[in-house]
This record gives C-alpha cells, structure tokens and sequence, in this order.
C-alpha cells in the first residue's frame, strides 16, 4: 500500500468521522514507511537529513474514531541505515513487542483498539531516540469520540493539526540532542515560521477562517526535551481539551502548557463582527522567535476549503 493510499484510508474515516451520527466500529488499516530521506525544514528550501515516516515531517495524520481496530503495518524501507519503530501514544500494547524496533527491511505488523478518543502523538522508539525524534519522526493520530459531536464537544467549522518540533541542525549529534544542545530553531509541522509572513517574507501559507467560526486546533508537542506555552496571540482559547478527551474540558484559558509528548486540542473563537488576526505561538520566547509562530487570519473572504476535510494539515 502507498503512502497515499493510507491517506486515503484515514481520509475515508475522517469523513465518516465528522459526521454527528454515531458511528460503528470499523477496520482501519494503516501502513508507515520509515523513510530516511532529506527534506526541506524551511519556507526557502534548506534541505535537511532526516527520517521520516513516509517521507515528510511529521508523518501522516492518521484519523480513526474510538472503538476501531487499527490494522497497522510498519515498513523499515531496505534503503535505510537504521532500525526503527513505532511508539502510538493512542494504543495500549506491549513496550516490548508492539514498539519494538525492526531492522532494514522489515516489516512488523500489529492490531490495537484506541480506547479513548482525543489527539495522540505517535513517534519512532528506537534508540537513540532523541535522534529518532529530532529527526523527524513523530506525526499525530486523532482519534474521534464514537459519540461524535455533542453540546460539551461542538462540531468545530475548521480544524487545524499543529505539530512543533526542535530542529538541530547537527543531525548526527545524538549527544548534544539528549541534553538540549544545538537547536536553532522550532519547526511548525516541519518548518521554520511555516506558517507567518510575518517572520518569515518566504512564508505563502497561513491558517484561514471566517469571524466568529470556532477553529479547532490539534496541537501535538513533538519536542524532545521542552514544553510548550500555547497561546492564541490577541485570542483566549475558548476550550482546551487536555489529550484532546472531550471530557477534559478547561475553559477560557490563555496559556496552556503542553509537556513534552503531550497532545491537546484547542478551540478558539475571533470576533464575529470584524477581521481579526491571532498569531498562535510557543510563548516560550527562544521557540517562538525561532520559528514557533502560526498565523491565523479570520477574514470574510476565508478559503471556504481551508481547515476542512483534507487540507488540515497544511504541507
Ligand atoms: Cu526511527
């Protein structure tokens, strides 16, 4: 199976998924590719070293709704050089089986059933794994409630995935990486300022809405080794979900800390009555002007196809 055929697949389920009808637990099937493969970190082009699941940073989102079972399938490319592994934060298995790592040219099959709904971080566990991280292989797993949409968990009008990373330019340092040593900067699902002109003169993309639509934001904190201070610039999240559980439910929140490896999801609501701009960041000032800056534009014009079906993980 492609990479684009697993798209394909989570594709189908998230349109299942956002439906507010129940839905019946399904099969998903879910295939990786550990790749090892250079890719571009920055809106100008600098290439970098990386690994990778199915080539880009971070891998595919995958989206599944509680209850399913996940078919999955991880694949270590022959190419590569190294081991690799899959580490689901959304499944509940065995450390030294499931997660264990496979060498070139393996492949590892498994079955998991994700228990909670909410937003998961999925990443390689293979040693040593600040490499395997800071390099680039972590992605986001949603996992829908199978109650779907209620008056505690309203169907938002986008939705948006976020994933932060640190970038350390000295890719085979696995020594400087574990202590935090020589990251220059903070990716934003892969690059530097990816999504803010403002920082940023080669950045094409921004985040886009309506005034007054309630934007929901999947944030998945792939750091190694820092937290995140996720704040709505000119905003005040109207909800965070802790894990992104509906049931964990904090409201009116300015800054809300993300530990490392944790997901949440978070839902903010501009101004109904005129344009607005919110600059979401890591207010942790040595990330966010380093790159972890994402600008959100709620204007009358909004692309009526951002922040929906497939173009939630803008690449
Ligand atoms: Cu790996």
């Amino acid at each position: 199976m492609t990479t684009r055929n697993i798209f394909a697949v989570a594709t189908a389920a998230a349109i299942i998924s956002l439906s507010a009808v129940p839905v019946h637990a399904k099969t998903v099937k879910v295939t990786l590719h550990a790749t090892e493969t250079p890719v571009q970190i920055d809106n100008k082009g600098t290439e970098y070293p990386a690994w990778t699941f199915g080539g880009t940073i971070p891998g595919p989102l995958i989206r599944v709704t509680q209850g399913d079972t996940v078919e999955f399938t991880l694949i270590n490319d022959k190419k590569n050089k190294n081991s690799h592994a899959i580490d689901f934060h959304a499944a509940q298995v065995d450390v030294l089986g499931e997660f264990a790592p496979i060498k070139p040219g393996e492949t590892k099959k498994f079955t998991f059933v994700p228990k909670y709904p909410g937003l998961f971080m999925y990443h390689c566990g293979a040693m040593p794994m600040q490499q395997h991280i800071a390099r680039g292989m972590y992605g986001a797993i949603i996992v829908d409630p199978k109650g779907g949409y209620s008056k505690a968990y309203p169907k938002p009008d986008r939705e948006y995935v976020l994933v932060q990373g640190q970038y350390f330019p000295n890719a085979d340092d696995d020594k400087d990486m574990l202590v935090n040593k020589g990251w220059t900067n903070s990716l934003i699902n892969g690059k530097i300022f990816h999504y803010d002109p403002v920082h940023d003169p080669n950045a094409s993309q921004v985040l886009e809405a309506k005034p007054g639509e309630r934007v929901r934001i999947y944030f998945v904190n792939a750091n190694i080794n820092m937290p995140v201070a996720f704040h709505p610039i000119a905003g005040i999240w109207d909800r965070v979900y802790v894990s992104g559980n509906p049931k964990n439910v904090l409201y009116g929140v300015q800054t809300y800390n993300v530990a490392v490896a944790e997901a949440d999801t978070f839902d903010i609501v501009s101004p109904a009555d005129h344009p607005t701009n919110n600059a979401i960041v890591d207010h942790t000032m040595s990330a966010a002007l380093r790159g972890a800056i994402t600008v959100l534009m709620n204007k009358p014009d909004a692309d009526p196809k951002a922040g929906k079906g497939d173009n939630i993980l803008i690449r």
